[in-house]
């Protein structure tokens, strides 16, 4: 009963949102077929659509930091190892509703419509990560800076965050203001105040959205300078790092209770890398290019249009690209390629039946049928194909970051041997390389 009404909303929402929606690269609709984390019931078999949990033996917390309150400060989820029985509550997926307007405004759905219905269907997903949970402390762990999707934001690549931080990684997933988010925020003053205190009572929140590209714009400039912004919020989102490792003092403008002086001496600040998905992996490329303190990179469907010719002889560290089956094209693999080096190492896997939206949790709280029609699943269980991902880039940090763990086990994977996996590319290149590759 609760299935066949829940299927005649659903219908009746995705006749609406089918008319509606425009073109995200392959996100063609949002035939979303979650109302949260709901029962699907079918006639065969009950399923629950779920951001998967991290298999790692770590308990996973999240936070949100926010320093300072201005557009030059520094915002980011961290997901980190927790202490077991400090938190109970799970974490809510997208927190505030003006990200359900900034994704309508971005998916050229009708903002209020899309709002209430992306509120209505999403609105109480939660992610598999204790909320402000207690960090552990005593140990030395790896760092991760991740670099978000264009019309993506911080809290929407979860289930990699989440089972990087269960096997023992911190990881910072930055929300960028270049206007390449959906939707982000900061604080401006709202009246002339002397000396500040510690609290957000004069401040205002000052809502920043994905700016369109105008008619007739040529796009390398904007993705260009916005790359370039990009790099230097993960740049001072490690500083931050490192200097709450190094026992400062952070005021969060955010009101959360969240200890943040567990964290001094924890990170081995030795073992950064940087991890990104599409406009995000170019990001990850970029931020190799301009700050030596990452000792390696992961670039999840590289998007490298944002890239200028100067950045492919500057990157010296060791860099895997993840591809999915069916985003990438010849000129954009060529650029990847152009990086390749013989003095460090470069990987090119590809996951077969992936498509570009296989690596944000979108692709884990749609249905199979509407998920494959609009290309935000691909013929691969998502799971298996986070799971390929997942280990391919853990096995690749152990090796770069010089981890003592047993990530190894999945070596053949950086090498693009298993199931459902290949090496290199699946797109027909052409032999000789052009002299420009657009
Ligand atoms: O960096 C990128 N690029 C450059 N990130 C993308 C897509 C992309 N493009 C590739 C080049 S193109 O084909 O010319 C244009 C597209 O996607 C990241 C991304 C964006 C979102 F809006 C996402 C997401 F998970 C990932 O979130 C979505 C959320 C919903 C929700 F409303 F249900 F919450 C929906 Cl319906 C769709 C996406």
């Amino acid at each position: 009963m609760q299935s066949s009404k829940f299927h005649l909303l659903f219908h009746f929402h995705y006749w609406l949102v089918w008319t509606s929606i425009g073109k995200l690269g392959e996100i063609k609709l949002a035939g979303l077929s979650v109302n949260a984390q709901k029962e699907m019931g079918s006639k065969s078999s009950t399923k629950f659509y779920r951001i998967p949990e991290g298999k790692g033996t770590y308990s996973v917390g999240c936070t949100d930091l926010m320093t300072d309150h201005t557009i030059q400060g520094s915002f980011f989820r961290l997901y980190y190892p927790s202490q077991n029985g400090t938190s109970s509550e799970e974490t809510q997926w997208i927190p505030r509703k003006e990200y359900y307007g900034g994704l309508s405004d971005f998916l050229n759905m009708y903002r209020m419509l899309g709002e209430t219905f992306l509120q209505y269907y999403v609105g109480s997903v939660t992610c598999p990560a204790k909320w402000n949970a207690a960090f552990k402390p005593g140990e030395k762990y790896p760092l991760i800076i991740f670099s978000h999707g264009l019309g993506a934001f911080r809290t929407i690549y979860s289930a990699i965050c989440i089972e990087m931080a269960s096997q023992g990684f911190i990881v910072a997933a930055v929300e960028h203001r270049d206007k390449s988010a959906s939707a982000t925020y900061y604080y401006k003053e709202n009246s002339v105040s002397e000396a500040r205190e510690e609290t957000t009572e004069d401040l205002e929140e000052e809502w920043i959205y994905y700016r369109k590209l105008k008619r007739g714009e040529q796009e390398f400039p904007l993705r260009h300078q916005q790359v370039q912004q990009r790099t230097e919020e993960c740049i001072k989102a490690l500083d931050l790092i490192l200097d709450i490792n190094s026992g400062k003092h952070v005021v969060n403008v955010l009101p959360l209770n969240f200890d943040w002086t567990l964290l001094k001496d924890s990170i081995d600040s030795n073992r950064i890398a940087v991890i990104g998905h599409s406009f995000g992996a170019a990001t990850a490329i970029e931020t190799l290019s301009r700050e030596t303190r990452f000792k390696c990179g992961i670039a999840l469907d590289a998007w490298m249009l944002p890239l200028g010719d100067d950045v492919y002889s500057k990157v010296h560290q060791p860099l895997l690209f993840i591809n999915s089956e069916k985003f990438q094209w010849a000129s954009n693999v060529l650029k990847m390629k152009k990086l390749d080096s013989t003095d460090t190492e470069r990987k090119m896997i590809t996951i077969k039946g992936s498509v570009h939206q296989s690596f944000p949790d979108f692709t884990f709280l749609i249905g199979s049928v509407v998920g494959k029609i609009f290309k935000l699943k691909g013929e691969i269980d998502p799971n298996i194909a986070i799971d390929i991902s997942n280990k391919a880039s853990l096995a690749f940090l152990q090796k770069h970051l010089g981890l003592e763990k047993d990530f190894d086990q999945w070596d053949a994977l950086i090498d693009g041997v298993g199931c459902n996996v290949i090496p290199g590319t699946n797109i027909d290149l052409p032999l000789t390389q052009p002299e420009s590759v657009e």
